[in-house]
């Protein structure tokens, strides 16, 4: 009876990560570290974000979905005879151990029909559905700064 009860609280797993530092969170499950939000200007329709993320276990990231944008999409970043192209991703996957990241330039997180204009200093709330082996899913919730200046490091 027990055992089952306890099944049953871990197959709606779903919370907020642990928050440290700004735009790192962890929880026993996945660590996220140098998340953050590129800002953008008025009129501006998307974004984009970024992050590491390290899962405890194989695990597939499904889904992802911001506060301040209708939609969020993984997408590729690829050169076709030197031109850049972005191709969506239906899902990411996050091995055992390993670290994934999304980094201008490559895999990122595009925001689709941003909200408002995201100002430097200002917090995007993400939440990440992975997917386990076993079929079951967990939401992740954390927070990253938007930061004009983060791609060169000079914001910690
Ligand atoms: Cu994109």
């Amino acid at each position: 009876m027990r055992s089952v009860t306890a099944a049953l609280a871990r197959g709606v797993l779903c919370g907020w990560l642990a928050l440290g530092p700004a735009g790192a969170a962890a929880s026993e499950l996945l660590t996220v570290s140098g998340a953050w939000v590129s800002p953008t200007v008025p009129g501006q329709s998307v974004g984009a974000a970024y992050m590491q993320l390290r899962s405890e276990q194989d695990a597939s990231l499904v889904k992802i979905e911001t506060d301040a944008s209708s939609r969020a999409e993984m997408h590729q970043m690829t050169s076709v005879n030197d031109v850049m192209r972005m191709r969506q991703l239906e899902q990411v996957e996050l091995p055992d151990g390993r670290s994934e990241s999304f980094a201008p330039g490559g895999r990122h997180v595009m925001l689709v029909d941003l909200r408002h204009p995201l100002k430097d200093g200002d917090n995007v709330r993400i939440t990440l559905t992975l997917r386990l082996r076993d079929g079951r899913m967990v939401h992740e919730t954390f927070v990253a700064p938007v930061l004009r200046n983060a791609a060169h490091g000079s914001r910690r």
